[in-house]
């Protein structure tokens, strides 16, 4: 794994910039202390048969009561930023009026801490916990929750404005519409496929209109972004069908979010697709304006792509009643992780190259990239996790290959620091560098972590 590590961090400038992530109801527990109120997920854990062993955020990593210990830890690691989140029922219980001071005091030390040890917080305002009681005035698909998003941001911004330079307004609005609203999946657990487009409108223009007020109120220049998932969509083959399908994948996974946040205007032919599944974007005048609000970054989250197919296999109709197109996702026999995503490095250097070239000048930054094994972990802790130092290497060099390719690249943000809460598969599934005892919060290095701390240490070397 040496030679791994000087592999993997080769042909990435010096100033490239590393770092880890979390979010806060994955890892911080304490949800009923210092005046927070209930999130969506709070709520969602309790639904029957909603989370695997019907686990919840109780105490998760505990991070809320060991949080020196861990940007200890993570000043350990050597990395130049820690990526995390606020949490918004902590800083504003309910999502309306004032802020609360011993919610805010806790994401103020840990700025301080942070500061302390030469780790640059790089801050996400909502990574999935909205405070439950706008998720009962109707949540994302109702247009008022945009306001209360601007309203926080801001108040959030007041806070730490004064020692925090980077900024990103959400995390994965797909993940929040689709998983929330049409899956049903993930919180709040609904499923209705046109309230969920619905959310995605009002996620974005959330993020416009708190763009606006970050700026306006940001006591010096700020570098602000969003972070999107996405994977690269490769049709089957050359066919007509199956580029028609890998596209439509595409306008709903990346564009769907991509052309207004940076050209201003839904894509045509996503906004056609959606009405055939009788969905309709809600765009007021002004909506677009707001959600074009220029960016300084653009956050990439890349776990894994697709090979999409349109044409239909033996005795399948061409289109479905409704008249949307035949489309499937075609099975790759690839080596997979513990969640059974496909392992496609390539497709990150596809999709990056792709992003470049489409939406040129953007920054962009790797804000996740990471996978969950099935760990062993010896009477000590550690784990010997061969498997993820490969994952993130083989990731890292193919952000390497899409710098080469001239996509602007500029950091890379490990997910995760530690194993934590991992939404509806519980504690199940181990994302993290350092595990996690969760009898007894014990925190050991995995062999991984190691691996990437010595990568990013002869990354640093580079620089003189
Ligand atoms: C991220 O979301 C989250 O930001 C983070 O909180 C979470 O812990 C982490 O990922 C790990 O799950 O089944 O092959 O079609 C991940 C978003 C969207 C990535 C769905 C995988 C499906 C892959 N995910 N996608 S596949």
């Amino acid at each position: 794994t040496a030679a791994a590590a000087t592999d993997a961090a080769a042909g990435l400038p010096a100033d490239f910039l590393w770092g880890v992530a979390t979010s806060s109801y994955q890892i911080e527990g304490a949800v009923a202390e210092d005046g927070r109120t209930p999130s969506i997920w709070d709520t969602f854990c309790r639904v029957p048969g909603a989370v695997v062993d019907g686990e919840n955020g109780d105490t998760a990593c505990d991070h809320y009561h060991r949080m020196p210990d861990d940007v200890a830890l993570i000043a350990g690691l050597g990395v130049d930023s820690y990526r995390f989140s606020i949490a918004w029922p902590r800083v504003q219980p309910g999502g309306r009026g004032p802020a609360n001071a011993a919610g805010l005091a806790f994401y103020d030390r840990l700025v301080d801490e942070l500061l302390a040890k030469g780790v640059l917080p790089w801050i996400t305002l909502y990574h999935w916990d909205l405070p439950q009681e706008l998720e009962d005035a109707g949540g994302w698909p109702t247009r008022d929750t945009a306001h209360r998003f601007a309203d926080y941001a801001e108040l959030v911004m007041d806070a730490l404005g004064d020692r925090v330079r980077h900024w990103t307004t959400l995390n994965e609005p797909w993940c929040s519409a689709m998983l929330g609203y049409d899956q049903g999946v993930h919180a709040p657990g609904r499923t209705h496929f046109p309230d969920a487009i619905k959310a995605v409108h009002h996620l974005l223009l959330g993020h416009g209109l708190a763009a606006q007020r970050l700026r306006a109120a940001a006591p010096e220049p700020i570098q602000l972004g969003i972070t999107l998932n996405m994977g690269n969509a490769y049709p089957a083959s050359d066919r007509q069908a199956d580029r028609d399908a890998a596209r439509r994948a595409d306008g709903l996974g990346a564009r769907l979010y991509l052309d207004p946040l940076i050209h201003g205007r839904y894509p045509a032919d996503v906004i056609s697709d959606l009405a055939l599944r009788g969905a309709e974007i809600p765009v007021q005048d002004g909506d677009l304006a707001a959600i074009s609000e220029p960016l300084d970054m653009l956050g990439v989250n890349y776990y894994s792509s697709h090979v999409f197919s349109g044409t239909p296999e033996d005795g399948e109709p061409e289109t479905r009643p409704s008249g949307e197109p035949y489309s499937r996702i075609v099975p790759q026999n690839l080596p997979v992780t513990a969640m059974g995503w496909d392992i496609i490095p390539r497709g990150l250097t596809d999709l990056l190259t792709r992003l470049g070239r489409d939406y040129p000048g953007l920054p962009l930054y790797i804000t996740e990239n990471g996978a969950a094994f099935d760990d062993t972990a010896d009477a000590d802790g550690r784990v010997q996790d061969d498997d993820r130092t490969a994952y993130l290497a083989d990731h890292i060099r193919a952000v390497a290959a899409a710098r080469a390719a001239g996509a602007d690249v500029r950091g890379y943000f490990a997910w995760s620091l530690m194993d934590n809460f991992e939404w509806a598969y519980g504690y199940d599934k181990r994302f993290g560098l350092v595990r996690v005892d969760y009898d007894t919060q014990r925190r050991t290095l995995k062999q991984s972590a190691e691996w990437y701390r010595d990568t990013v240490r002869r990354s640093r070397e580079q620089r003189g």
